[in-house]
């Protein structure tokens, strides 16, 4: 079997790719062309996949990828992921997060007997106050939630008027080891690190009242692979159904290291705060477990620990 992961120097990327590999699949991914390369997610497997240089919003580097490798299942994972950069650059995050799955859907799917997955994200339900499962009105309230909505909506129609096999995972925020430093999990383990080993004085957060469901990457990935062994394709919302706020994490990692989070913890509403805000977010993850037989692995606590440790072993030097 082959597989193409847009995204693969990515978080749920890298991680995919791994799970991949392990499968037996030969797993090829679609990379930019950067100033630096950025293969810091994926460099103990770099000689183990086949990279392509392209990009989400260049429709002729994914026509040349898709003829070259005719994959059996692509996986569109890349984006600009960070809600927050979304209202600084509004176009470029529809262009490539929205318009981008567009592109991959005409190149490697609309003509080819190619199964493909679609990241969708509970960023697309707003803010919503009830239990979020597959029936939950979409009301997206960022630039990034609308693109990703648009990109869900295409996946839909394409599915229903071409008869392919086309599926979005709805995944609630999900974090790891490989996170980006700009996410506020990682960003906070990070900081816990550095001030544990004398290196930062202050941890400036936003809004530490917002709530999430967090899982972990590594069980999520699973589930986008499973969604695609199915015999009929089923969008679904994949989730841990707890939620937690910004400040219970940052409690939890600093308590990891014996340290009272209030002590190093600054607000900055300028810097951080979003013109809109999701305060609470928590989904059902029951028809994944009915069909997928999936359930995350790795709850709240563990998610904290393995994080705060891998930041604390990265800074040990
Ligand atoms: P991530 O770590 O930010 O990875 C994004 C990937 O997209 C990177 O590999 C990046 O490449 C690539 N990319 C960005 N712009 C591109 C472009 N124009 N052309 C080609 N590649 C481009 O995100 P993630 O956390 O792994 O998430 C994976 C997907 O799931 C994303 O679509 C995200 O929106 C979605 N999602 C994530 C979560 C979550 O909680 N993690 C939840 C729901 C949905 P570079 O390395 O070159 O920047
Ligand atoms: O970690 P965040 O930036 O993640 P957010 O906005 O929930 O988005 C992530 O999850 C989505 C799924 O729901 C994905 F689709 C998306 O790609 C991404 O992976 O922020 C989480 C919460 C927000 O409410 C934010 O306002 O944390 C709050 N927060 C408070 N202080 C902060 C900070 N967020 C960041 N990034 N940095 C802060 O200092």
């Amino acid at each position: 079997m082959k597989a193409f992961i847009t995204g693969i120097t990515g978080q749920d990327g890298s991680w995919l790719a791994e799970f991949l590999l392990d499968k037996g699949y030969e797993v090829h991914g679609l990379v930019r062309r950067l100033s630096k390369p950025n293969y810091e997610n994926i460099t103990h497997i770099k000689n183990d996949v086949i990279l392509h240089t392209g990009d989400l919003t260049d429709t002729a580097s994914l026509s040349t990828a898709a003829k070259k490798v005719k994959p059996d299942e692509v996986y569109n994972l890349a984006s600009q992921s960070f809600v927050g950069a979304s209202w600084d650059s509004p176009i470029a995050t529809t262009d490539v997060t929205g318009l981008g799955a567009l592109r991959v859907l005409e190149a490697f799917i609309r003509d080819n007997d190619c199964k493909f997955y679609q990241a969708s994200s509970s960023e697309m339900f707003g803010n919503s106050t009830g239990i979020i499962n597959e029936d939950t009105p979409l009301r997206p309230r960022s630039p990034y939630g609308c693109a990703k909505v648009l990109a869900h909506n295409l996946t839909t129609n394409y599915r229903e008027s071409y008869d392919i096999f086309a599926v979005s995972g709805v995944l609630f925020n999900h974090e790891s080891e490989r996170r980006g430093l700009e996410f506020v999990t990682r960003k906070i383990t990070d900081a816990v690190a550095q001030i544990k080993k004398g290196k930062l004085d202050k941890l400036e957060l936003g809004n530490i009242d917002a709530k999430r469901d967090w899982g972990y990457a590594k069980d999520y990935v699973e589930a986008m692979w499973l969604m695609l062994q199915q015999d009929t394709p089923e969008d679904m919302v994949i989730a841990t159904g707890k939620t937690h706020s910004v400040k219970d994490f940052c409690e939890k990692a600093f308590k990891r290291v014996g340290l009272d989070w209030k002590e190093y913890t600054v607000y900055n509403k300028d810097e951080h705060l979003r013109p809109a805000e999701l305060d609470w977010l928590k989904g059902d993850s029951t028809k994944a477990k009915m069909l997928l037989n999936w359930e995350p692995s790795t709850n709240f606590n563990d998610l904290v620990n393995l994080m705060v440790d891998a930041d604390l072993k990265r800074w040990d030097v």
